[in-house]
């Protein structure tokens, strides 16, 4: 078999959240992001790559100093709380990250200043003044052409035009630049968000304000270059992705070396959004301070819950938790997530639909499949085969093909579609079954006398099968691949980067003579 991971030689693949206001916990929205980053770390991981997968907060600003008083809190007692919250809920989905990054931590400082000084001295960095539609929600500045009926277009607000002070990066000097990077790294933008990005830029860049008077807000980074200014939250938030795998020019050789093994970003998962912030302002901080950039951004589109948006004010934002509480298990979630929404649109969650996915799916297909070919192998296949075991390689035939095409799948994120493969191994096992019909050969129906040995044939293969499904399916629904894996006798999912020639990837004395429910129905 010939499904191995990395073809460009390169070991380690560094993926990335967005890092989240703090402002209210997580809702399926944002853990969309993040599941989908997990599943694609644990992908990696199983392809045989070093990972390295950063998430985090987002924690200073004017929202969150706004969220913490009205909480009668400091902004720090604030977001100590609920980073704590957030770990605890990525932790009871089973996100798997490396680090959680807050941009208050220490090291964050001193990136964001060194990162500033550095710009400052390539001359990208200015003093000017700033008048402009400020809206406190998306912590940025529109232009008139911007606004949407005279409000902002995001959060449908009316905005106050706010004039002040401002260091300033320029945007403008790096149109032609990022042009010509688009053009040169074309896995870079995703295409359905290519165009609208390009022409954008083709318009023209006006250089973006990067700094606030300590009089309008204190809650931030003090900027480097005047210790009357504090530092603007995108500026600050967008070089977490340098300081989570140990950004520093003049610290230790750790972390220069684990700097150097990772960056650059293999992939920045993001919501549509923020698509501006990465695919453009991202890009262009890091030419000014001469570092490679980002291979890939990766960009999912918006979760309305039942056909509406996710508000405060509807109280519809649904506690990710909560769901998996409901089915007892963190795999639900991420496999409708996964299956119903096609990566980089819009899409909707509702319950229904996702419980009619589980039943149909999960219990009545998959689960199913699992018990009826484990039910089969304690029925008919004998503890003591004095070592005659074989398998059916028509079965195998095609399943090469079928992995390929997960493996291409997932690497152009086409999720859903990859999950499509899956379910073609499920379906080729279960006409397998039916044609084979195991039982009938058992009871020596075809008259040849040897009715247990093909029996037990048909099963060892079907076995077989199920090892690699669970392979596939192990970034996906991370829990019942942990059961299934330990019922096959294995210590955990084989890797994708570890299956081997079909009949060699089971031992068929470690296998557990017991049937097995990975999912029961909810009514
Ligand atoms: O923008 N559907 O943080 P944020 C899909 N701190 N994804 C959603 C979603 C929805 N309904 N709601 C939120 C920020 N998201 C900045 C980011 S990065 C350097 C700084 C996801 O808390 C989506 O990924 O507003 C979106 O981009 C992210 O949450 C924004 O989270």
């Amino acid at each position: 078999m010939n499904v191995k991971g990395a073809s460009d030689g390169k070991r380690e693949f560094y993926i990335t959240t967005p890092i989240y206001y703090p402002n209210a916990l997580p809702h399926v929205g944002t853990a969309y992001t993040t599941i989908i980053a997990d599943f694609v770390a644990r992908f990696k991981r199983s392809q045989g790559y070093d990972v390295f997968f950063l998430t985090g907060n987002d924690e200073h600003g004017m929202k969150i100093a706004r969220v913490a008083e009205k909480n009668g809190m400091t902004p720090q007692e604030f977001v100590d709380g609920l980073a704590e919250k957030f770990k605890d809920v990525w932790k009871q989905l089973g996100i798997t990250y490396n680090r959680f990054i807050r941009t208050t931590d220490k090291d964050h400082e001193k990136t964001v200043k060194e990162i500033i000084i550095k710009s400052n001295k390539n001359g990208d960095i200015y003093k000017g003044y700033y008048e402009g539609y400020y809206c406190v929600d998306c912590e940025q500045y529109y232009t008139e052409k911007d606004l949407v009926d005279g409000k902002c277009p995001i959060h449908n607000k009316p905005l106050e035009i706010l004039s002040m002070e401002s260091y300033f990066f320029k945007l403008s000097a790096y149109q032609d630049r990022l042009l010509k990077f688009y053009k040169d790294n074309k896995e870079f933008l995703p295409s359905k968000y290519k165009q609208e990005v390009i022409n954008r830029v083709k318009k023209g860049l006006r250089d973006i304000s990067i700094s606030r008077p300590k009089r309008y807000l204190t809650w931030g980074i003090e900027f480097p270059l005047d210790q009357n200014h504090v530092t603007y939250v995108w500026f600050d938030a967008l070089t977490n992705y340098l300081t989570g795998i140990g950004y520093s020019c003049s610290e230790n050789e750790k972390n220069k070396e684990m700097f150097n093994r990772y960056w650059p970003a293999d992939i920045h998962f993001i919501g549509k959004d923020i698509t501006w912030f990465h695919c453009v302002i991202w890009p262009a901080i890091l030419m000014s301070v001469g570092l490679p950039l980002p291979k890939r951004v990766g960009i999912n589109g918006f979760l309305s819950v039942d056909g509406q948006k996710i508000s405060k004010s509807l109280g519809n934002a649904i506690d990710p938790v909560s769901i998996c509480d409901y089915y007892e298990t963190i795999d639900v979630l991420r496999y409708y997530l996964l299956r119903e929404i096609p990566f980089g649109s819009d899409g909707d969650f509702s319950r229904s639909s996702l419980k009619e996915r589980y039943n149909n799916e999960l219990v009545n297909e998959y689960s199913n499949l699992v018990n009826r070919v484990f039910v089969m192998f304690s029925k008919y296949c004998s503890k003591s085969h004095n070592g005659n075991i074989d398998y059916d390689d028509s079965l195998w035939q095609g399943t090469d093909e079928i992995i390929k095409s997960y493996i291409k799948h997932i690497d152009r994120l086409e999720f859903k579609q990859a999950i499509d493969t899956i379910w073609q191994l499920i379906s080729k096992a279960n006409s397998y079954i039916n044609e084979k019909e195991p039982w009938k050969l058992a009871k020596g129906d075809d008259g040849s006398g040897n009715g247990l040995e093909k029996a037990a044939k048909v099963i060892y293969s079907l076995i077989e099968y199920l090892g690699i499904i669970n392979s596939l399916f192990a970034p996906i629904l991370p829990s019942s691949s942990e059961k299934l894996a330990k019922h096959l006798g294995l210590k955990e999912p084989i890797r994708i980067s570890e299956l081997k020639q079909f009949g060699k990837n089971i031992d068929i004395d470690r296998v557990n003579h017991k049937g097995l429910i990975l999912y029961r129905r909810k009514e």
